[in-house]
């Protein structure tokens, strides 16, 4: 009987470790390429959007290691200071320094600029990473679309504030976190604000192909400044970017699917890795208008290339935030 246990059991045994070895591999495989290169950053100023927690905070990181300055624009400025202490603690360069800005509203991203600038008169690197999920629907300060507006509108006027500081600082680099979803996304001409209807996947999907449209129609208008703008699919990260993603906030979320979706899913640090790679990596210094994924080229969405949408896009973005380039 014993015997008849034992070799019962003795295949199945086997199988489960081999199994878990296979699911260890394939999370390992899934958490993509990585940007080793060694640069050092002393002297580079630094703007991360969105830099608290997650993917953003990885970035900060790693580039006060290789020791830039480092301005966190955060909405949240007390846990932004808690994660600064945490990061000068570990890299012991103290030239990290939290400002408050909201991109839910135009007056926050204007008054950030003014300040920024009457401290830094160099702007290296601004690495466009704050973004919402898939919220319900809500509205900014300024009656925007929230995902539109925060993911979208915000960073437009951002980029465009400090424009001319980027542009005296040259060579220097706009990196923009979109998302793979921007291969989902259409822009709605006839309802850009999602005001007659409203799906939070396809308003999300829409402001991340916006972003991508961007980068191309900036790249453009950049060409010949030594300005770089390009964007980049970070990989699905186990973030709180997911906290808005209803399914993934009950019980059976978080004990099934995200159990299920643990072996795909980046840790935050993998996931910065290709926003260094854009940010720091020599090789790109004249590649602009591009869009990266695992630390390497990719082709965009045929949708990202109707210049058409393009510039249709920049002009309401335009109108929206007041400013012009
Ligand atoms: C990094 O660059 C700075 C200034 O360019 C230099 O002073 C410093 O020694 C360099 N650091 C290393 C580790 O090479
Ligand atoms: C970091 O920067 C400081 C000055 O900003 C410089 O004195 C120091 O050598 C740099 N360290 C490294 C490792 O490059
Ligand atoms: C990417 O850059 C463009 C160009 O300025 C900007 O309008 C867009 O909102 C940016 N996207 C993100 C996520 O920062
Ligand atoms: C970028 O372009 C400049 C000027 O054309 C050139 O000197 C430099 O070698 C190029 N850099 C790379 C990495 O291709
Ligand atoms: C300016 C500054 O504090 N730089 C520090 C940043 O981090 C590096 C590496 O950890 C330190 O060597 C620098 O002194």
């Amino acid at each position: 009987m014993g015997c008849f246990f034992d070799c019962l059991m003795c295949p199945c045994v086997a199988w489960v470790a081999a199994f878990g070895v296979g699911i260890y591999f394939l999370r390992e495989y899934m958490q993509g390429g990585k940007f080793k290169k060694y640069t050092n950053e002393t002297g580079k100023v630094v703007i991360v959007t969105g830099s608290n927690t997650g993917i953003g905070k990885e970035t900060v990181l790693e580039l006060a290691r290789r020791n830039a300055t480092i301005y966190m624009a955060c909405r949240d400025k007390k846990r932004a200071e808690q994660a600064m202490k945490e990061i000068v603690q570990e890299t012991n360069n103290k030239s990290i320094f939290v400002r408050e800005l909201d991109l839910a509203s135009l007056d926050s991203i204007r008054k950030f600029v003014d300040d920024f600038k009457k401290e830094q008169d160099k702007l290296h690197i601004l690495i466009n990473n704050a973004g919402v999920m898939r919220c319900p629907h809500m509205l900014t300060k300024n009656g925007f679309e929230m995902q539109l507006g925060v993911n979208h509108m915000g960073h437009f006027l951002l980029t465009n504030l400090l424009l001319d500081l980027l542009k005296k600082t040259a060579p220097s680099r706009i990196v923009n976190v979109s998302s793979l979803f921007h291969t989902c996304g259409a822009i709605n001409i006839d309802d850009l604000n999602s005001e007659k209807s409203y799906d939070e996947g396809n308003a999300y999907s829409q402001s991340k192909l916006a972003n991508v449209l961007f980068t191309r129609e900036l790249a453009k208008r950049l060409e010949g400044t030594g300005v770089t703008v390009n964007a980049l699919h970070p990989g699905a990260v186990d973030t709180e970017l997911g906290r808005h993603m209803k399914i993934l906030n009950n019980l059976f979320g978080r004990l099934v699917l995200k159990t299920l979706l643990w072996p795909f899913m980046k840790t935050p640090k993998n996931g910065a890795q290709t926003t260094l790679y854009a940010a720091l990596d020599p090789d790109l210094d004249n590649v602009t208008g591009m869009y990266f994924s695992d630390c390497a080229l990719k082709p965009v969405a045929p949708a990202a290339m109707d210049d058409k949408t393009g510039k249709f896009l920049w002009e309401e973005s335009e109108k929206w935030t007041h400013s012009k380039y």
